[in-house]
C-alpha cells in the first residue's frame, strides 16, 4: 500500500477552508432515503463535513482503505482526455479516456460521503463527455448533471447511500461508442465498517475494442461500428490494452499474502467469465454487492457490472487471469497475470514429480478416443525417430498439434501477438531458446526479428523426444538455418533450474 497517499489523505482530510464548508445541496441529491440514513447513522451535519480531496489511482494500483469513522464531503477531480495509446505491438488506438488510460482512476468512497464530481473536458477533445456512475441514485447517475463540451468544467455531487464496487462510465451519445472508447471505470463506496483487511489489492477492468484491422494488424486503427454493433470484438483485454498486467507489468505478490482483485467490465458488449488459472476464490462478492459467495472457480462479471474476488496464495508461480470464454484469452488478449514468489509448498502442489514412458498392455490403447495431439502423433507413425529425417516428420505432427495454433502453419505469427519461428533471429541465434520456450513458456519483452513483443507463451507439457523433435521440425523448416535438437538436450535444460 502507498503510505504516502494515505498520509496526504489524511493531511487533506483537515484541510478546510471556510467556502469548502458551505455544501450546495440540490433537491435531487438529497432523497428521503438519504436524509434519514444521515440522521440515523451521522453526528455530522452536512454543512459541516470536513473535505477532503479523492485519492484516486491508476489501474492496476487501488488507493489505500478508508479509516475515517465519519463521513466527509470528497472532491473527485476528473479529466476527459482523447489520445492515442498502445493497444498491442505495433497497433495504436485513439482512446477517449477518463484522466489519461483505462479504465479511468479508481475512486474510493466511503458509504454515507458526500461526493462532489468535478468533470473537466480537455479543450483537444473532439466531442463533448459526461459521466454515469452506477453508484449514483439520481437521473443518468449523473450523466445529465456532468455532460461537458470540450474546454468545460461541470460540477455535481450526489450522496454515496449504498456500499458496494460500481462502474462508472460515460453516456454520451452514441453511448456505445463513448465506452468502447475505453470510457470506464471503478468506483467502490466502502461499507461504514470498511472492508475485512488483505495484503494487496489490485484493479482491473475488463473491456471489448472494435478495430478496422483484424487482431495484430499494426498501426493506427479507426473504430468499427459495425463490428461493434454485431459485438464481434477483435480485442478483449484487462486495462484497456493487450498485457497491460502481463509479463513485466504482471501484478507481484507473495505467499502467504491475500489478495483483493476489484474486478469491473466496462464492456461495452461481452460478459466476463473471469477466472484465475490455478487459484480458487476464497471469497466473491458477487456482482460487487453484499453477497459473498465462497470457494469459486469462474465469475460472471456482466457488462457495466463488477465483482470483488479474494484469494489466499498458497504457492508461488505464475497465475494467469483470463475471460474463461477462452478464446478471447489466447486470441483476442484478455489474459493477465499474477506472479507470485516465495517458497514452495510441495503438499498443496508438487510439481512434476516424474515423466516415466507408458507402456500399456496390448494393442487396446488405440481404441481409446484420442484428443487431438494424440491423433496427430498416430497419423505421424511410430514415435521413436531413428534419425533427423524422423524427427522432422514427427516434429510436424507436433508442431500442427500444440504450436500452430499461436505461431500459425507457415510459422509466420500474427503480427504484434505470436511472433514468428519462420526465420527467427532470435531461435537461430540459440536454437537451446526454443528448449527453454517450450519447458518454461516465454513472458516479458522478447526481440523477433526487430519487431518487439510483450506476451506470454504458457509452457507446453511435451516430453523430451517431442520437444526434441518439434524443434528440429522448426529449425529445418519456414526458412530456418536447420540444426537438430536431442532428446537429451531437452532433458539437460529440464533437470537445470
Ligand atoms: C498459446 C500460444 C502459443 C503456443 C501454443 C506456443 N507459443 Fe511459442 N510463443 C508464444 C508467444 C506469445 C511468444 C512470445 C512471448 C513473449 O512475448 O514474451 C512465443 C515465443 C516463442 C519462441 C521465442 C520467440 C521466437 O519467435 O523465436 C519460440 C522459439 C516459441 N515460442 C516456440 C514455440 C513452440 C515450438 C511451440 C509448440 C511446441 C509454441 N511456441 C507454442 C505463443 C505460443
Ligand atoms: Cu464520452
Amino acid at each position: 500500500m502507498k503510505h504516502h497517499v494515505l498520509a496526504a489523505l489524511i493531511a487533506s482530510a483537515f484541510a478546510l477552508t471556510a467556502c469548502d464548508q458551505k455544501f450546495e445541496a440540490k433537491p435531487e441529491d438529497t432523497a428521503t432515503s438519504a436524509a434519514s440514513e444521515q440522521q440515523a447513522d451521522d453526528s455530522v451535519a452536512q454543512g459541516e463535513l470536513p473535505v477532503i480531496d479523492a485519492v484516486m489511482t491508476q489501474a492496476p494500483n487501488v488507493p489505500p482503505p478508508i479509516d475515517r469513522d465519519y463521513p466527509a464531503k470528497v472532491i473527485v477531480k476528473m479529466e476527459v482526455i482523447e489520445k492515442v495509446m498502445k493497444m498491442a505491438d505495433g497497433v495504436d488506438y485513439k482512446y477517449w479516456t477518463f484522466g489519461g488510460d483505462v479504465p479511468g482512476k479508481f475512486i474510493r468512497v466511503r458509504q454515507g460521503d458526500q461526493v462532489e464530481v468535478q468533470f473537466s473536458n480537455h479543450p483537444d477533445s473532439t466531442v463533448p463527455h459526461n459521466v454515469d456512475f452506477h453508484g449514483v441514485t439520481g437521473p443518468g447517475g449523473g450523466a445529465e448533471g456532468s455532460f461537458t463540451a470540450p474546454g468545460h468544467t461541470s460540477t455535481f455531487s450526489f450522496k454515496a447511500l449504498q456500499p458496494g464496487l460500481y462502474i462508472y462510465h460515460c453516456a454520451t451519445a452514441p453511448v456505445g461508442m463513448h465506452i468502447a472508447n475505453g470510457m470506464y471505470g471503478l468506483i467502490l463506496v466502502e461499507p461504514k465498517e470498511g472492508l475485512p483487511k488483505v495484503d494487496k489489492e489490485f484493479y482491473v477492468v475488463q473491456g471489448d475494442f472494435y478495430t478496422k484491422g483484424k487482431y495484430g494488424e499494426t498501426g493506427l486503427q479507426p473504430f468499427d461500428m459495425e463490428k461493434a454493433i454485431k459485438e464481434e470484438p477483435e480485442y478483449v483485454v484487462f486495462n484497456g490494452h493487450v498485457g497491460a498486467i502481463a509479463g513485466d507489468n504482471a501484478l507481484k505478490a507473495n505467499v502467504g499474502e491475500t489478495v483483493r482483485i476489484f474486478v469491473g467490465n466496462g464492456g461495452p458488449n461481452l460478459v466476463s467469465s473471469f477466472h484465475v488459472i490455478g487459484e480458487i476464490f476464497d471469497t466473491v462478492r458477487v456482482e460487487g454487492g453484499d453477497l459473498v459467495n465462497k470457494n469459486i472457480q469462474t465469475t460472471l462479471v456482466p457488462a457495466g457490472g463488477a465483482a470483488i474476488v479474494e484469494f489466499k496464495l498458497d504457492v508461488p508461480g505464475s497465475f494467469t487471469l483470463v475471460d474463461h470464454s477462452i478464446f478471447r484469452a489466447f486470441n483476442k488478449g484478455a489474459l493477465g497475470q499474477l506472479k507470485v514468489e516465495g517458497p514452495a509448498n510441495k503438499e498443496i502442489y508438487s510439481g512434476k514429480l516424474s515423466d516415466s514412458v507408458y507402456q500399456p498392455e496390448g494393442g487396446a490403447i488405440q481404441t481409446v478416443p484420442l484428443t487431438a495431439s494424440e491423433a496427430a502423433r498416430v497419423a505421424a507413425g511410430p514415435a521413436k525417430a531413428e534419425n533427423k529425417d524422423d524427427q522432422i516428420k514427427l516434429g510436424q505432427a507436433i508442431y500442427n498439434a500444440n504450436c500452430m495454433a499461436c505461431h500459425g502453419a507457415e510459422g509466420k505469427g500474427v503480427a504484434g501477438a505470436f511472433p514468428p519461428l519462420a526465420g527467427s533471429d532470435y531461435l537461430n541465434a540459440d536454437p537451446k531458446r526454443g528448449i527453454h520456450a517450450i519447458l518454461r513458456g516465454v513472458s516479458g519483452k522478447v526481440t523477433v526479428n526487430g519487431q518487439e513483443y510483450n506476451s506470454v507463451m504458457p509452457a507446453v507439457a511435451l516430453n523430451d523426444e517431442d520437444a526434441a523433435n518439434v524443434l528440429t521440425y522448426v529449425l529445418n523448416s519456414f526458412g530456418n538455418n536447420g540444426g537438430q535438437i536431442h532428446a537429451s538436450d531437452v532433458a539437460k535444460e529440464r533437470q537445470s533450474k
